[in-house]
């Protein structure tokens, strides 16, 4: 075989290898959000199967993969899917419809239903399709902050009147301290010298600031408008629906704490510790 033939069936056969069509489904349901203190909240979700929970679905695709997703809307009003500048798409009550996304880069994407905004994101139809570089050995979790006012989701069809927000319950990932600590994808977990990736985003409506006991990461990317690329730190501010890629390298072995510096935000229904806090251990 001459080298030209092998060269261009390496190079078809690596493509194949790193671009994948991955397919997914997406419910969204609704039901009863539980708080650690049996407070229940009515509460939306974007889940992988048509049985409620409080965690959305996170979706992870490595760079260049196709994504093709079949959306189920299991509530009695219509609901949107929405990436900025990627989708828009209407599922219709008790409906379905699917969309077709290509990622060709590294990063982040919030999905959520920009319908009544914020209000159906607010009560937690929003989630993360995080893309990973091809090549990399990382260790990757994922958090997606959002707070609560109790008082907005005693019950299905509340207003919600932001110039009285005043959140009292936190969540990461739809858990809060402890509980959350049993989450793989939130608990930081690490020997020294891995290299560990947090991909974060804010969807709740209050600003979070999220804060490290013990190392200081590096800034892999950002939407934030006040902090930049590659800056060393060990707090970082985000607003609602801003993102950041940290990347940490542990130099020493420790359990140290990563909470949000905005200290209301580590109660739940004013009870302490709960909300934004886990214990980090590095081995
Ligand atoms: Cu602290």
């Amino acid at each position: 075989m001459n080298k030209r033939l092998i060269y261009i069936i390496l190079l078809l056969f690596s493509f194949r290898i790193h671009a994948a069509t991955v397919q997914k489904q997406i419910h969204i349901n609704k039901g009863y959000f539980a708080a650690l203190d049996t407070t229940y909240f009515y509460y939306l979700s974007y889940n992988s199967d048509s049985t409620f929970s409080q965690q959305s679905v996170l979706i992870t695709l490595m760079q260049n993969d196709s994504l093709v997703l079949q959306i189920y809307n299991h509530d009695s009003v219509d609901h949107h899917f929405f990436i900025a500048g990627k989708a828009s798409q209407k599922i219709a009550s008790n409906g379905s419809a699917t969309v077709r996304l290509l990622f060709t880069q590294f990063g982040i994407n919030l999905f959520y239903d920009d319908l009544q905004f914020p209000k159906n994101m607010y009560l937690g139809l929003s989630g993360t399709i995080a893309v990973l570089e091809q090549g990399r050995d990382t260790k990757n979790f994922y958090w997606n902050l959002r707070d609560h006012q109790k008082q907005w989701n005693i019950q299905e069809g509340n207003t919600i009147n932001l110039s009285q927000y005043d959140p009292d319950y936190f969540t990461i990932n739809g858990q809060s301290f402890p509980v959350v600590q049993n989450d793989s994808l939130v608990k930081i977990m690490g020997k020294v010298g891995d290299t560990i990736l947090l991909y974060m985003v804010n969807s709740g409506l209050s600003a979070h600031s999220i804060h490290f006991h013990g190392y200081h990461s590096r800034i892999v990317s950002t939407t934030s408008k006040t902090l930049k690329k590659n800056w060393e730190k060990d707090t970082y501010p985000l607003e609602t629906m801003e993102n950041i890629i940290l990347e940490l390298i542990p130099d020493k072995p420790g359990i140290f704490p990563v909470h949000d510096h905005n200290l209301v935000a580590i109660s739940g229904g004013g009870r302490y510790p709960n909300g934004m806090l886990i214990m980090m251990e590095i081995k």
